[in-house]
């Protein structure tokens, strides 16, 4: 049950609430009138119950109580969403990427089963769908971001993603489409589409396209399809190490490559995507397609854009190094809804929870914010059904490899760890508070090699 133990000069109203905390929640409702909202308060709540968000919530448990913390959050299901890529590829099954919301918020803390709808950092205060208005003391934003396949001019209804030969890893809900038309494929184009946008796991819309590749060659098929890669950047990955090995892999491979395309339209019923060119605005390719794997473009929480805390583009303003708020001191940000500029990973929400837990136990204290995020974040591209090259880097682009070997190269240990162990460490590492990312590890396996 959650009890409201530490408040510090509330209004009448809190103190009220207090005195009651020994039968538990403290749920007020005002005199004036029954459709007010009913008012909790915690002294740290926090939004979204994702990677970064139940993470935070045990590791606020662990610093202040249980008592002392409630996480927002609609959904009934938590997914793993890195092990969707081999979802797709039919070498998982969905099953295995989620658990029910209430098995991992930690036990004691209070799950507040509804949507944010509204952060109004200048009361403290958050309202949500269920009616209720939250106060807090220090609020930490974990929302991350929207998925917008609505912007795609003519991408038919999921239900009849199928019977089109489209899918895509991104969502719990298309996820098993892509593995659908994998095994549908006879003859022609398989494309894969990354929009113009920034993304959560810049490798994934390329490994799901390496699979294919290996699925089509496993199955006799590869020789009468063509493997298309249709990206909106201007490379084939952001960090030059692992691009250089990718573009070797794209080559051997016979998979064509084109750079600055960005999926506009689907034309489902004569099977074709339409691609503009970002170098020529307005000049468009058609391309008919056996099998199309769609990258949804993506933006900032529209919550999040819609309050205060956003930046001008619409990702919650956060000091890069600390993680706390850029203008409201008692708000901290994780994971892909924050403006840091480093890749969108779980691999990061890891480096970032162990910084964070840090920030905050500083402030709580008065203190200063004494450790520093890198900017770390990992990328296991799967490269085959049996091999990974695992990217890791930092703000700078340059690599920041955790095991003394060469990372760039494609290795059966790596794929292992991304399908066998990662999960493991998901499920009872990071989400239980426990893992902040492998940098105290990686500094002890470069002993005396660097
Ligand atoms: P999320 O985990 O997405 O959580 C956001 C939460 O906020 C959700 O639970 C959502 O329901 C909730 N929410 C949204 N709006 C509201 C609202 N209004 N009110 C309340 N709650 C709300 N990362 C890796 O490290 N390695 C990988 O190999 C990897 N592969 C990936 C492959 C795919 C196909 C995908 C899709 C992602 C992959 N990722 C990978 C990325 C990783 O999953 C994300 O970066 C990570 O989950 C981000 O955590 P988060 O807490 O910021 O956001
Ligand atoms: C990681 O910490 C992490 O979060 C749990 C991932 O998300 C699933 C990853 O994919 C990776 C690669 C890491 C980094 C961990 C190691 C051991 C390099």
């Amino acid at each position: 049950m959650a009890t409201v133990r530490v408040v510090h000069r509330q209004p009448a109203l809190w103190r009220q609430c207090h005195r009651t905390a020994a039968i538990g929640i403290c749920h007020l409702h005002t005199s004036s009138s029954s459709h007010a909202p009913s008012k909790e308060h915690y002294k740290v709540l926090v939004l979204g119950g994702g990677s970064g968000g139940i993470t935070m919530s045990a590791r606020m448990k662990r610093m202040l109580g249980a008592e002392n913390v409630a996480i927002v959050e609609p959904s009934e299901m938590h997914y793993y969403q890195p092990i969707w890529t081999l979802v797709g590829a039919g070498a998982k099954g969905v099953a295995s990427s989620g658990r029910p919301t209430a098995s991992v918020v930690p036990s004691g803390v209070k799950w507040v089963r509804s949507r944010v709808q509204e952060i109004n950092p200048d009361t403290n205060t958050v309202r949500t769908g269920n009616g209720m208005e939250i106060s807090y003391q220090y609020l930490i934003v974990a929302l991350g971001l929207q998925l917008h396949y609505e912007k795609i001019k003519g991408l038919p209804e999921i239900e009849d993603w199928v019977k089109f030969k489209i899918g895509s890893n991104y969502s719990v809900q298309t996820v098993e489409k892509t593995w659908s038309a994998l095994q549908n494929f006879k003859e022609g184009n398989a494309v894969f589409s990354f929009p113009n946008t920034p993304v959560k796991c810049a490798g994934a819309p390329q490994k799901i396209m390496y699979l294919t590749d290996a699925y089509l060659r496993k199955t006799g098929k590869r020789a009468k399809a063509n493997v298309v890669y249709n990206t909106s950047l201007p490379v084939l990955f952001g960090v030059k190490k692992y691009a250089d090995a990718l573009w070797e892999i794209v080559k051997s491979r016979d998979i064509q490559v084109n750079l600055r395309q960005n999926l506009i339209e689907v034309r489902a019923d004569k099977q074709e995507a339409v691609f503009e060119n970002l170098d020529n605005p307005g000049e468009t390719k058609v391309l008919e397609y056996e099998m199309l794997h769609v990258t949804p473009p993506m933006g900032p929480n529209p919550v999040v854009k819609g309050s205060l805390l956003a930046d001008e583009a619409g990702w919650l303003d956060v000091n890069k190094e600390t993680l706390q708020h850029n203008k409201y001191p008692n708000v901290f940000g994780i994971g892909d809804c924050t403006n840091l500029p480093t890749s969108k990973t779980a691999a990061a929400v890891a480096a970032q929870s162990s910084i964070l837990d840090r920030t905050i136990s500083k402030v709580l204290k008065n203190e200063k914010p004494d450790r520093k995020y890198d900017g770390y974040t990992s990328c296991p591209l799967v490269t085959n059904y049996n091999t990974v090259i695992l990217a890791e880097f930092d703000y700078s682009g340059q690599p920041l490899e955790t095991f003394p070997i060469d990372q760039s190269k494609e290795r059966w240990t790596m794929y292992h760890m991304k399908a066998d162990v990662m999960p493991h460490l998901y499920w009872h590492g990071l989400l239980k508070g426990f893992w902040g990312g492998p940098g105290p590890y990686r500094k002890i396996m470069h002993l005396g090699m660097k």
